[in-house]
Order: C-alpha cells, then structure tokens, then sequence
C-alpha cells in the first residue's frame, strides 16, 4: 500500500515540477538547498537553483504543502478500499475480508485458505467479502459452534442375521429373538424437535391395527396384530409415541427392500428406541417376491446383500419445532 502511494505520490510530484517550480537562488542549490522549501528539492539549471516540491507534495516550491489525494480523488484506490491520506504520500486499505494491494481488493476465500472460524464439523461456503458457516444435519448452532443434537440416533440400526434351520427354507431362526438399538437425543432442555429419518433396510411386513397407517410401511400407533411376525417399531419417549416399520401385510414369505424418511417429534433429552421382535425367534430370509435377494443401495452390506433383515436408521434434517 506505501509503496503504492509513493508512486502514485511521484507522478504528482512530477507534476508539481512542470507547474510549481521557480528559480530560487542564482548560487546553486549547495547553499541552504538553493533556498527551497521543506519538502522540495532543488534542481541546478544554469547555475540556477531551481525548486520543485517533492512527490507527494504542491506548492511553488518555497512552500510545500502535502497533498491529499483522498479529498482530490486522485488516489487510484480500488473503489472498495478505504483512502488513507499521510503526510507526503497516502495509502489504500482493502476491507476486512479483501485482500490485495490496495489498488485492487480481492474476495478472500476463507474456507479455502483455512482462515474461517467455523466449527469443524460445519460446512465453510465463500461469499463476497465475508463467507457463512452451517452446521450439518442433527447439530445446532449459528456456524461458528455446532451442538451435536443427534449423536447416536444417526446410523441407529439392528440387524437380525439369517441362521438357516433347513435346507432351502424360506426362513431362519435367530438368536436372541429380540433386538434393542437406543440414543438419546440432546439439544436445548424444554425443546421439542422436529427430527426427520430415512429408514433402509429389508423387512417382512406385519398387519398393525388402531394405529394410522401413513403411507408405505410406516404407521403412526396401533397395534400388531399377528402373532409369529416380526414387529419392527421406533419408541419415543417423549413426547411418548410408537411408530411401527414394516406395516403391511402379515403372511407372505417375502421380504420388501424400504427406503423412505418421515418427520418425527422429539422433544430434548428423550429416548428414542430401534425395535426389533421376531415373535418367536424366526424371521424370513432376504428374499423379494421373485426369489431374489434384495439388495440396499449404499447401506452396509452394499455392494452385497445382507444376509438377514435390518433397518438403519439415519437423521435427514433436525430443527425445533415450529
Ligand atoms: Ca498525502
Ligand atoms: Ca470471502
């Protein structure tokens, strides 16, 4: 920025040469600088003395006096920059988030360069002049700190491996009969949150009963209603509420691949549960209707398939509730 001033300062003193200067002293300028002024030099022509003021400054070159070129507008500043006038010279300053000479400003980007102040697990974009932090899905705050609201709900699943009995049989025994996968949710005490979750996996369906059946495999409440079908829920337990997985129709030995997100409310501190009940330690083997076996895009086992029935549970979006 200084050295940019003093240039721009010398052409204006060059200036100053073609307009102010005057013949001083017919001695020369070894005596008393020819007679110029502070901040002017002097220049022998002739045997003449000849004063000019220095860059950075006007005058006749007796009298100098400092330019400034912010009040002029003759500073060259880039127009996002702020004009600093000094004695003898000036200098351009880029705002808080620009960087360059002065001259010319330029966006810093601070994500890239690693100046940012976000959170660690929060996503940096670059703006113009400044740039934001976000936190990611099932983590609260403004960029800067991240809360993690989640924790363990995200990527809650169970899984019940497939022990077959018989040769060739369309179900498999499974020990223990019962899986039980829970987290707790955090956050801000008093809150009520609006969690949404995506459920993959592959189940056998269950006819549930009383309860609202909204759409696919999910039901809200109710009941099951056949005996030696498995029962896959999630718990809430506040506000208390039961939802139930793999809604449908009990009695077909075939398994459906689910891939679906529904929004919950969970209010802070709560307890949220992943279910599984084979009702008697059975289950169907991972089979679609045409005998196949279902495969679930980018969950583990994928590529493979799972040799079994499991849900994972992942969070989508959290926010407290409108
Ligand atoms: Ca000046
Ligand atoms: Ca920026």
């Amino acid at each position: 920025m200084g050295v940019a001033g003093v240039l721009k300062g010398a052409v204006l003193g060059a200036l100053a040469v073609a307009l102010g200067s005057c013949v001083a002293s017919d001695q020369g300028c070894d005596v008393d600088n020819g007679g110029c002024g502070a901040n002017a030099t002097c220049t022998e022509v002739n045997g003449e003395a000849t004063c000019a003021c220095s860059p950075g400054y006007e005058g006749d070159g007796l009298t100098c006096a400092d330019v400034d070129e912010c009040a002029e507008g003759t500073h060259g500043c880039d127009p996002l920059a702020t004009c600093v006038n000094a004695e003898g010279s000036f200098s351009c300053e880029c705002p808080e988030g620009y960087g360059g000479d002065g001259l010319t400003c330029a966006d810093v980007d601070e994500c890239a360069e690693g100046t940012d102040a976000c959170d660690p697990v929060a996503t940096c974009t670059n703006t113009e002049g400044a740039y934001s932090c976000e936190c990611p899905p099932g983590y609260e705050g403004d960029g800067f700190t991240c809360e993690d609201v989640v924790g363990s709900l995200d990527g809650l699943r169970w899984e019940l491996p497939c022990q077959p009995h018989e040769a060739g049989s369309l179900d498999c025994l499974n020990e223990p009969p019962t899986f039980s996968a829970t987290a707790t949710l955090s956050g801000t005490e008093g809150t009520t949150y609006d969690v949404t979750l995506r459920f993959r996996g592959v189940v056998e369906e269950q006819t549930y009963v009383d309860g609202i059946s909204v759409d696919g495999h999910w039901q809200v409440g109710g009941s099951p209603q056949h005996t030696g079908w498995n029962i896959y829920s999630l718990s809430v337990s506040s506000p208390a509420m039961v939802y139930y997985l793999n809604a449908g129709t009990a009695g077909q030995f075939v398994c459906y691949g689910i891939d679906y997100q529904q929004t919950i409310q969970v209010d802070a501190g709560a307890t949220v549960e992943l279910y599984a009940d084979t009702a008697g330690g059975s289950e169907i083997a991972n089979r679609d209707a045409k005998g196949n076996p279902i495969y679930v895009e980018d969950v583990p086992p994928w590529p493979e398939w799972y040799d079994g029935q499991f849900v994972q549970m992942d969070v989508v979006s959290l926010a407290p509730a409108p």
